[in-house]
């Protein structure tokens, strides 16, 4: 029916049809593809995180917990950064955070004093500040938006109450009892409110005399070296507050090497913060007497307290994390188990 002439004409037809509809259609097309990848970029929440190091067990779990919230699925873009203890670090993340203009920063401060500058920047640039596991010291409270962590007082004075206790059930509540402390980090709130904690306890009772409270910077090795020198220094110490569970591996391992024993059935006993899985071991075996519980997992408060930010809701200007205390009554084969950090 059709000559060769007119089924060249037909592909050309056809051709410039598809060419037509290309040029109508195509560029719509990739324009939305383009577009809707820069919305998805754009619907994400940019959160920058400076944590002030990786000292500790614990410090390693609050990190992982962080990570895992603030995920892509999640909705959100991490900057994360480690400021390896020192607060000159921290101030220049804070800064980088607010020249890159994110939604929101979480920091983990270091020490409580030394912040209010550069949160008077953050508010100028309109970036909310929410406070992670540690405080600070500012007068004017509006320069953070909310707190999330733990009541290290409160900490304190379970240590306190757990030895009151202990003292009774040993008979001893009348004896002099010689007590050393091991301390976190000089000015940091977990050493502040741990310190002030048992030390309200301990000025109820005139027989529990503090030989020495001594700095050990929340690390296993300081643990070690600060135990040495207060076993050199002091022969009778019956009890050791160590306000972290690295520092009381340190510490347990200077005892040990002097001679002593430790724990529920030895010379000195041990009272810890944290709870680790490895400390719960060693609660689970005798070597530790207490550990007071310190929950690292923060991640998902913080992630609720964005929620409501978002959503424009009120929030309370402090969150507390649920927290127990561990002894060789209740770490069962289930605490130890369900530990992943
Ligand atoms: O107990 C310690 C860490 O501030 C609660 O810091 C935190 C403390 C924690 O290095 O292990």
């Amino acid at each position: 029916m059709f000559g060769k002439r007119s089924y060249g004409v037909i592909a050309v037809g056809i051709l410039l049809v598809m060419t037509l509809f290309l040029l109508l259609f195509g560029s719509r097309l990739f324009t939305d593809i383009e577009e809707e990848a820069h919305i998805t970029q754009e619907n994400r929440i940019v959160v920058g995180v400076s944590q002030l190091g990786s000292e500790s067990g614990w410090r390693t779990a609050n990190t992982e917990s962080v990570q895992n919230a603030f995920t892509q699925q999640n909705g959100y873009f991490l900057i994360f950064h480690n400021a390896r203890q020192k607060q000159e670090n921290q101030l220049k993340a804070i800064r980088s955070f607010i020249s890159q203009r994110v939604d929101y920063i979480i920091f983990s401060p270091v020490v409580e004093t030394g912040w209010e500058t550069v949160l008077q920047e953050a508010k100028e640039a309109g970036i909310p500040v929410i406070l992670m596991d540690r405080k600070v010291d500012v007068e004017d409270e509006s320069l953070y938006v909310t707190c999330v962590g733990s009541d290290f007082e409160e900490e304190g004075e379970k240590a306190g109450h757990w030895l009151e206790g202990e003292l009774v059930r040993q008979n001893r509540s009348s004896q002099s009892v010689n007590i050393v402390i091991l301390a976190g980090t000089e000015g940091s709130s977990s050493q502040i409110g741990r310190s002030a904690g048992f030390a309200t306890v301990a000025d109820r009772h005139g027989n529990w005399n503090i030989l020495e409270e001594k700095c050990a910077e929340f690390t296993s090795t300081k643990g070690k070296e600060v135990m040495k020198t207060f076993l050199r220094r002091y022969p009778d110490i019956d009890v050791v507050v160590s306000q972290n569970d690295d520092m009381t591996f340190g510490a347990i391992e200077a005892i040990k090497e002097s001679g002593r024993t430790v724990g529920v059935n030895g010379d000195v006993m041990i009272i810890s913060y944290d709870a680790l899985g490895d400390a719960l071991e060693m609660v689970a075996d005798g070597t530790i007497n207490v550990d007071i519980e310190c929950n690292p997992n923060q991640g998902e408060y913080l992630l609720e307290v964005i929620d409501m930010l978002e959503a424009e809701e009120p929030i309370e200007k402090r969150y507390y994390v649920e927290e127990d205390v561990f002894t060789i009554e209740n770490v069962t084969e289930e605490v130890l188990n369900g530990r992943t950090y």
